[in-house]
């Protein structure tokens, strides 16, 4: 079994584990060299050969615990209809959404579709040790419609008067777009992934009358899936401050991601019964290495006597200097 199952499900707090999200991307050079021969990032995630090579990549170099495939939370949507187009330094861009369209949408075409991203799971199980875990992840309900229904004007703000003119009923759609994260989870996990991450980067944009229906529900629903199917889950409810309480009270993930701004102490104190993961600012690998290990410290001190996965509180940056990475990694596994 692999030690993040074991920390996750067994609670064993004698087991370490580090991996990070964004751990395959663009600050690898040898990312870089694959990224610039294929310039359409979708058709890059529906290359099994290739995303199975990307996922593999910080592995070879670092010796990290766990792989995440090299996919995206946007291939849902394109499952579902959307054409999704990456922009080059903007983001992603999404076709307009046709409410009945993605009510018609059937679960095996979706499979379908999907097929790609199952495949280089499959490659990737084979060639990776038993004793590290293969992680698959879906976006949150709520981020997903967050790019479906193009309602982010810029990093910090959304046009809700988008999400309340629409005469849509949001609660549908978020129910239906549970449907086929359940159908994606499944079949992630029957091609060889053994945990499952959850992304709600944007949870922390909901107002908070909406918190309960668009973020917490949602993702009750999918952790409650994965435990009868018995799947270890973790759940990243992204800048939900002093939410992040009632988040794990009401889910009861099998981990919780925090973010950079959730003080190591406090959710120490007040995330009981869950594994924590992560926490450590990405930008501290961009500034000098005493404050990187400084930083570092912090999270490993606070977690020291209970289960804990070393990560970050957010993806690593393109800017993000590889041996900084090694660095890091080696002052965690000495510590
Ligand atoms: O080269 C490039 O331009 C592509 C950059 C890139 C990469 C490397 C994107 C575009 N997606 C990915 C891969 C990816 N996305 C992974 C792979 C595994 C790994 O972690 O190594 C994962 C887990 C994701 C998940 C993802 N995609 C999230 C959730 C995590 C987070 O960052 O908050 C989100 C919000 C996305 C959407 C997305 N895809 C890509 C970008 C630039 C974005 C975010 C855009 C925005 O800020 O709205």
């Amino acid at each position: 079994m692999s030690t993040l199952r074991k920390i996750l499900v067994d609670k064993d707090n004698s087991c370490k584990s580090v991996w990070f999200m964004r751990q395959a991307g663009r600050y690898l050079p040898e990312f870089v060299e694959i990224r610039s021969e294929n310039q359409n990032f979708i058709d890059l995630c529906l290359n099994s050969e290739l995303s199975s090579k990307i996922t593999l990549q910080p592995i070879k170099r670092f010796n990290l615990d766990s792989a995440i495939i090299f996919s995206d939370i946007l291939m849902v949507p394109y499952a579902l209809g959307q054409d999704v187009k990456f922009v080059k330094d903007q983001g992603p861009e999404l076709s307009g959404f046709n409410i009945e369209k993605f009510f018609d949408n059937n679960e095996k075409e979706f499979s379908q579709k999907l097929n790609p991203v199952y495949k280089a799971i499959e490659i990737t199980r084979k060639s990776l040790d038993r004793d590290k875990s293969l992680i698959a992840f879906i976006g949150a309900p709520w981020t997903l419609l967050v790019y479906m229904l193009n309602i982010k004007k810029n990093k910090t703000e959304m046009d809700f008067n988008k999400l309340n003119k629409k005469d849509i009923d949001i609660n549908k759609i978020l129910n239906k777009l549970i449907k086929f994260l359940c159908v994606h989870v499944n079949n992630q996990i029957s091609a060889g992934a053994d945990v499952i991450q959850i992304f709600d980067s944007w949870a922390g944009m909901i107002p908070h009358n909406n918190i309960k229906d668009y973020c917490f529900i949602p993702n009750t629903k999918i952790v409650n899936f994965c435990k009868r199917e018995k799947i270890p889950n973790i759940c990243f409810p992204k800048g939900i401050k002093e939410k992040y309480e009632d988040f794990n009270e009401m889910v009861k993930p099998n981990g919780i991601n925090i973010d950079y701004d959730i003080d190591p102490l406090w959710a120490k104190n007040k995330l009981r019964g869950t594994t924590i993961q992560g926490g450590l600012d990405p930008k501290k690998l961009l500034k000098t290495e005493e404050e990187m290990l400084e930083g570092a410290t912090k999270y490993i001190k606070a977690f020291k006597d209970i289960p804990y996965v070393f990560n970050l509180g957010h993806g690593l940056l393109p800017e993000t200097d590889p041996d900084r990475v090694k660095k890091l990694i080696e002052f965690y596994r000495n510590y």
